[in-house]
């Protein structure tokens, strides 16, 4: 059942919607949240392939996080069309107190988006891993719970592991990803990670809704800047 003035979303990039009842949902990943008794939804809004980032561009806005600016504004003005009279309350990418947050990816695994791969980016069989987590509110809402949409799992059929051979901080070589073998080969000067990861661009599945590169360089100066953080913190 689509949502009202679906279209308009998936104009704006904001092309994969799901519509849980809170009543559904794990009390562990609702508990950052603290619903209030009158919301009964959480609406989960994300982007697939590169329509959001040239809708993004479109715009021009000069935000310091332009894609998290889009995407409420983008809710904002659907919500005021679509669903006028309903209250509404953002908890990502604004709305929670520092250091809590949504748990996306496990969102995703329940809305059948989200299938792991190698290289921790959740991914499917049509859009690769080129799809990300842009919103999500709480509202008083009714509307029709979604249906799960699955697109499939490539990874347990891959035979070529190109993400694998491709990782060059050999994070991907044994079993489950080594986060600090990731880190550290993205932490040294003039890494090729630094600026976008070989092994997640390595995979064939859904190429062709492969992100712009200037969309993949300006999301990754982000986690480099979050990785700087962490390895900078003081330990003990
Ligand atoms: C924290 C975080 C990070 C941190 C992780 C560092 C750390 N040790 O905490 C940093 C900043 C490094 C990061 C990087 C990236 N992230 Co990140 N990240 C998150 C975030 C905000 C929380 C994850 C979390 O703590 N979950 C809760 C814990 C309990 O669950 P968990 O599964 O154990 O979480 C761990 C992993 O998820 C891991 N992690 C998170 N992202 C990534 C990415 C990689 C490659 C790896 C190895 C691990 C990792 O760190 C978590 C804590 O240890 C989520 C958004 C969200 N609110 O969920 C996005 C999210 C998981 N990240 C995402 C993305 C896309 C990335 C990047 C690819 C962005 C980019 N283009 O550079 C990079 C990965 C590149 C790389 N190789 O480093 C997307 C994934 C989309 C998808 N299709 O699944 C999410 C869902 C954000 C979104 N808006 O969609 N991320």
């Amino acid at each position: 059942m689509p949502l009202p003035l679906q279209d308009l979303l998936d104009d704006a990039g904001l092309n994969r919607q799901h519509v849980f009842a809170l009543a559904d949902l794990p009390p562990e990943l609702l508990a950052p949240m603290a619903p209030a008794a009158h919301e009964r939804q959480l609406l989960l809004f994300g982007h697939a392939g590169r329509r959001l980032w040239e809708r993004v561009q479109a715009e021009g806005g000069s935000e310091e996080h332009p894609i998290d600016a889009y995407s409420v504004r983008t809710v904002q003005r659907w919500l005021a069309q679509a669903l006028p009279g309903a209250r509404a309350r953002f908890v990502y990418p604004e709305g929670l107190r520092p250091g809590q947050h949504v748990g996306l990816q496990r969102l995703g695994q329940l809305a059948g988006w989200h299938h792991p791969s190698p290289f921790m980016v959740g991914v499917d069989s049509h859009w690769g891993s080129w799809f990300a987590y842009r919103a999500a509110i709480l509202t008083d809402t009714a509307l029709p719970p979604s249906p799960r949409e699955d697109l499939g799992h490539p990874c347990p059929t891959c035979t070529t592991r190109a993400c694998v051979s491709a990782c060059r901080g050999k994070a991907l070589s044994e079993g489950p990803m080594d986060f600090q073998a990731c880190q550290s080969q993205r932490l040294q000067d003039g890494s090729p990670c630094a600026l976008g990861c070989p092994a997640r661009q390595a995979c064939p599945v859904g190429a062709a809704h492969r992100y712009e590169s200037s969309q993949i360089a300006h999301a990754s100066r982000y986690s480099l800047q979050a990785i700087r953080r962490y390895a900078s913190r003081p330990r003990g």
